[in-house]
């Protein structure tokens, strides 16, 4: 074949490769208008008996040379392709997602502009004992200025036989020392039926790990006028996590703060795995504010420090940890909360690497 031939062809080969990339971009356009209507009627976008009656037609009109298992080969990379076109566009569409919204949601607590891109830091322990517990804490943190402190009073527990929390007195005894102490309250809620009544008491509500896809909870705090702080499953996918958070902005509720709190993995030197990487791929997602919560991922007392410097160093909005007058005789989780000896070394500790690397406050 002469050098003349080749070029004609391959000439040939290019015009047929824009008249292909014109039809299948074609294609593409029709496809989107399907999956906007798909969407609209909440009808599934796989569709394989659809797929098979064009498999079929094309097989019927096949005259070759390809043969029909490279037919059917390359339609169904094409149809593969539309489904995740489709997916990517409704991915786009989603409320809490930067694409949809460019700028960082910045949430104002108590004075405190979370998500801002200077660090906040919320403490308390993990669940509300008494009100002498929670003033000695309250007290710590306030003398540092912060400005939230978090507590359970109702608490899910693996075992139905472990303390399950004080209920609506823990959160009035936790107002009362946050009061005291200019503190906004941070406190997980597991049902809608509790959410009237603890509004009262709470400045932040926080829908715990077990319950990120309780979706009857996500649309109840979707209606409040208080922020969210939802915390990952422990064995969500960061795209469950974000369609989480979807729930609560469809809502109505745009003030949602996400916390990364470790997923389960086959590791067991750390409780959970602190999936750090989580936090930039959300900042990347969405415009919200992101949170660490140090505590219940790494489960250990002597990597809260670590953990947080990571947290902040890789672009965190904000981190969590557990402090407790007394760990020893904590009602749960003893072994990785701080005393408030440790509480003090730790924020001069955490303040001193940020100072260091000019990570602001
Ligand atoms: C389409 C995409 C995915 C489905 O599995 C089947 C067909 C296609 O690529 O043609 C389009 C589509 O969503 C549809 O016809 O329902």
């Amino acid at each position: 074949m002469s050098n003349l031939e080749l070029e004609q062809l391959r000439e040939k080969v290019d015009a047929v490769n824009l008249q292909i990339l014109s039809l299948i971009n074609e294609r593409a356009s029709v496809i989107q208008d399907i999956g906007k209507l798909k969407e609209k009627q909440g009808v599934n976008r796989y569709d394989p008996l659809r797929e098979r009656h064009m498999l079929n037609l094309l097989k019927d009109n096949n005259d070759g040379p390809l043969d029909q298992k490279t037919v059917d080969h390359i339609f169904k990379e094409i149809f593969k392709s539309a489904l995740d076109m489709q997916e990517e566009d409704i991915r786009k569409a989603l409320l809490v997602s930067r694409k949809k919204k460019a700028e960082d949601t910045v949430i104002t607590i108590n004075g405190e502009q979370v998500g801002s891109g200077d660090p906040s830091f919320i403490f308390g322990p993990c669940a509300v004992e008494s009100q002498e517990q929670v003033m000695k804490v309250a007290e710590a943190i306030g003398a540092k200025g912060l400005k939230m402190i978090r507590g359970g009073a109702y608490k899910p527990r693996t075992s139905p036989y472990d303390f399950q929390g004080l209920g609506l007195d823990g959160l009035k005894m936790l107002k009362k020392a946050a009061d005291q102490y200019d503190l906004a309250v941070v406190s997980e809620i597991v049902t809608p039926g509790h959410l009237e009544a603890a509004l009262d008491y709470v400045d932040v509500v926080q829908v715990g790990a077990r319950n990120m896809q309780n979706f009857e909870l996500l649309k109840a705090v979707g209606q409040i006028n208080k922020p969210v702080l939802l915390k990952r499953g422990m064995s969500a996918t960061v795209d469950e996590f974000i369609h989480a958070a979807e729930y609560i902005i469809a809502s109505g509720n745009e003030n949602i703060i996400l916390c990364e709190r470790g997923i389960r993995t086959y590791e067991k030197a750390t409780r959970n795995t602190l999936d750090i990487s989580a936090v930039p791929i959300l900042k990347q997602e969405t415009h919200l504010p992101v949170f660490v919560d140090v505590t219940h991922s790494t489960g250990r007392r002597d990597l809260l420090l670590p953990a947080a410097k990571a947290a902040i160093a890789i672009g965190a909005d904000g981190v969590m940890a557990e402090v407790h007058p007394d760990p020893a005789v904590a009602l749960s989780d003893a072994q990785q909360q701080m005393d408030l000896g440790q509480f003090d070394e730790y924020y001069d500790a955490l303040m001193k690497f940020m100072k260091q690397y000019e990570l602001k406050v």
